[in-house]
């Protein structure tokens, strides 16, 4: 079996409604951590580290993982600490806003001295994102030298750009991702940071200068009409278009898309099957309020990729 690691804050979300403001829902979420969901219901052996607060909301976090079969035994528990909070309210049927509630957050103030000195044993992918490195200095060291040390071991490492503007500004987000760059395998990013990463506005040159800068795989996402792939050995792809129902949820689509993708090429599904496949399941996850509730169960993603490769969906 393959594990995967993956290293980010954990957040509580107030789901509001102001039709009906008896109505608020409180979800778990974190970009990394609503990956390490998808994954796990996959039937992927994940690791998810972080320093989480032991406050209500960071019981409700461990509760979570625990009940999701994810392996988060190597938290390291902040006591009298507060967990992040992301408020969220619908604009539309397709879109919500959201309002984060995270200075000062546990997982802010991890230290590199706190990443256990093994986590990366017995790893096969490191998944990681462009938030926890925008959280604070200390979170920024431990990511570097946790990408560092999965390149030396020869870890294939995913990183999503991800990036939060509330958190850093675009000079910032190029410098996070320019000094991790030459260890990344796949990079996950949409159109606007492809933008603002290559400067390009066009998305296939975008991603051609993704591809030049070193990741074997680009995978460059475009929401509603679906993604485009591009590979170190010149191959792209286009495809990935999925219906959803509205109203749609959107937060966490590009978490599911990830988790969709990375099962699938751990499990050495093609990559024609495997976009269409991330699709599906970040439609899946859009459909559901909680940003992680939705993800498909390991026989429900058989059933489809199944489907998928006789080419009857
Ligand atoms: O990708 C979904 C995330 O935005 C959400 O779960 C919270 O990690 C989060 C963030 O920083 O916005």
């Amino acid at each position: 079996m393959t594990t995967v690691l993956t290293l980010g804050e954990p957040l509580a979300t107030l789901t509001v409604d102001d039709a009906d403001p008896r109505v608020a829902a409180v979800h778990v979420a974190g970009a990394e951590l609503n990956t390490a969901v998808g994954l796990a219901r996959q039937g992927v052996e994940v690791r998810w580290f972080s320093r989480s607060a032991d406050d209500a909301l960071g019981s409700l976090v461990l509760a979570t993982l625990r009940r999701e079969g994810v392996d988060a035994s190597r938290v390291v528990l902040a006591t009298g600490e507060r967990t992040g909070l992301i408020v969220k309210q619908r604009i539309d049927d397709h879109a919500m806003r959201s309002e984060h509630y995270r200075a000062g957050s546990a997982s802010s103030r991890l230290s590199p001295e706190e990443v256990p000195g093994d986590l990366l044993e017995g790893v096969d992918l490191l998944h990681v994102t462009g938030i926890t490195p925008a959280i604070g200095e200390g979170p920024r060291a431990a990511w570097t030298a946790l990408i560092r040390s999965a390149a030396d071991r020869l870890v294939p490492v995913s990183l999503d750009v991800n990036h939060r503007p509330q958190l850093v500004d675009d000079d910032g987000i190029r410098d996070i991702v320019d000094s991790v760059i030459d260890s990344v395998d796949t990079l996950f990013c949409n159109e606007e940071e492809a933008q603002l990463l290559t400067g390009e506005t066009d998305p296939e040159r975008a991603l051609a200068a993704l591809v030049a800068r070193g990741p074997r795989t680009v995978v460059l996402k475009l929401g509603r009409r679906g993604a485009l792939v591009g590979f170190a050995d010149g191959r792209t792809l286009r495809g990935g278009v999925w219906p959803v129902p509205l109203p749609t949820f959107p937060v966490g689509a590009g978490d599911a898309f990830n988790a969709g993708w990375i099962a699938a090429a751990l499990g050495g599904v093609d990559p024609g099957v495997a976009l269409p496949l991330a699709a599906w399941t970040a439609a899946r996850v859009v459909a559901d309020p909680g940003d992680h509730d939705g993800f498909p169960s390991a026989a429900e993603v058989a059933e489809v990729r199944e489907a998928l490769t006789r080419g009857d969906l």
